[in-house]
């Protein structure tokens, strides 16, 4: 195992650990709703967005356990996401994370609520007392997270997302529904872990968001590619939905070879993103080379 995968191992572990302790338990009413969301979130996923979040902390220099709160909060936020897209009114998928999704293994109403109620938990992690020594800059978290989240991110990107099945959608606007559906969460991932450490030069908080952007598109340019490319057993959910269901994606309007492509530019504008930190951005540079480079 390489250094970069233990770290990687290691980090999984402590989410995993802080979400199994955030969730309510499923013997505590209501068990059923409770018992959802912690099937939602527990014993699944890549957990790249608290990646990235903890390795901005190390950039930071961030309390890990500081870090693990705004960590836990991005993958609640995630894990909500596609609870919701998963059910029948948006995406109709059957298979998530290698199990059966949530309104398929309890129900349409439960799998509504289980979103919903992982929602307000992030933010109740992402509020609790200490998170950050200024409170200026923790009500900025929260605030960076509602953002990323809402019609001007996540959810607004997923609502074009829904619009745009059968269009076709030029380059620019596919972009701009990336950045919203898929950035927006992932950059608020890595500027939240550096928002728990100390505080840097303008500058340097430029050049991190811009890395984190770079990511963020570069994620979603491969998950396009994964979907035509890699199976079903290999993304633990059903592979080649995007053509089947007739949508604009960066396979569809580029074709593989100029996607991948896309990917590496992308890739590369990271790295550079990231060329006057040293050594501590390490695992962000890392980061940057697994997301493009995952075949899952
Ligand atoms: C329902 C408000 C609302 C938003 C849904 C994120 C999203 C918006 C939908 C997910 C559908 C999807 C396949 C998006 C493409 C990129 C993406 C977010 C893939 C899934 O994320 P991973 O690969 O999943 O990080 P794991 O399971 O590893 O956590």
């Amino acid at each position: 195992m390489s250094d970069f995968q233990a770290w990687m191992a290691a980090q999984q572990a402590r989410v995993e650990t802080a979400l199994t302790e955030a969730l309510p338990e499923a013997r505590h009413a209501p068990q059923r709703l409770h018992d959802a969301m912690r099937y939602a979130v527990l014993g699944g996923g890549k957990r790249v967005r608290p990646l990235l979040a903890f390795a901005a902390g190390e950039l930071a220099q961030a309390d890990p356990l500081r870090v693990t709160r705004a960590a836990i909060a991005v993958e609640m936020i995630h894990a909500y996401s596609l609870v919701h897209d998963d059910m029948p009114a948006m995406d109709n998928d059957v298979l998530r994370r290698g199990k059966p999704t949530v309104h398929v293994e309890f129900d349409e109403a439960t799998a509504l609520l289980a979103g919903d109620a992982l929602q307000s938990l992030a933010f109740e992690a992402l509020a609790q007392p200490g998170l950050a020594d200024d409170a200026a800059v923790q009500l900025n978290m929260l605030n960076i997270l509602a953002a990323a989240s809402g019609s001007r991110g996540m959810a607004g990107g997923q609502a074009i997302d829904l619009e745009s099945v059968g269009k076709p959608l030029e380059l620019p606007e596919l972009e701009f529904m990336h950045i919203l559906k898929t950035g927006a969460l992932i950059r608020a991932s890595v500027n939240l872990g550096a928002l728990c450490g100390k505080p840097m030069s303008e500058a340097d908080m430029k050049n991190l968001d811009h890395y984190a952007k770079c990511v963020g598109l570069a994620f979603q340019v491969v998950d396009d590619v994964l979907d035509a490319e890699a199976s079903t057993a290999t993304l633990g959910k059903t592979a080649g939905k995007d053509a089947a269901s007739n949508k604009p994606t960066y396979v569809s309007l580029l074709g593989l070879a100029e996607a991948r492509q896309l990917a590496g530019e992308l890739r590369a504008d990271a790295h550079a993103a990231l060329a006057g930190f040293g050594e501590e951005a390490a695992r962000l540079r890392q980061l940057a080379d697994y997301i493009v480079l995952r075949e899952f």
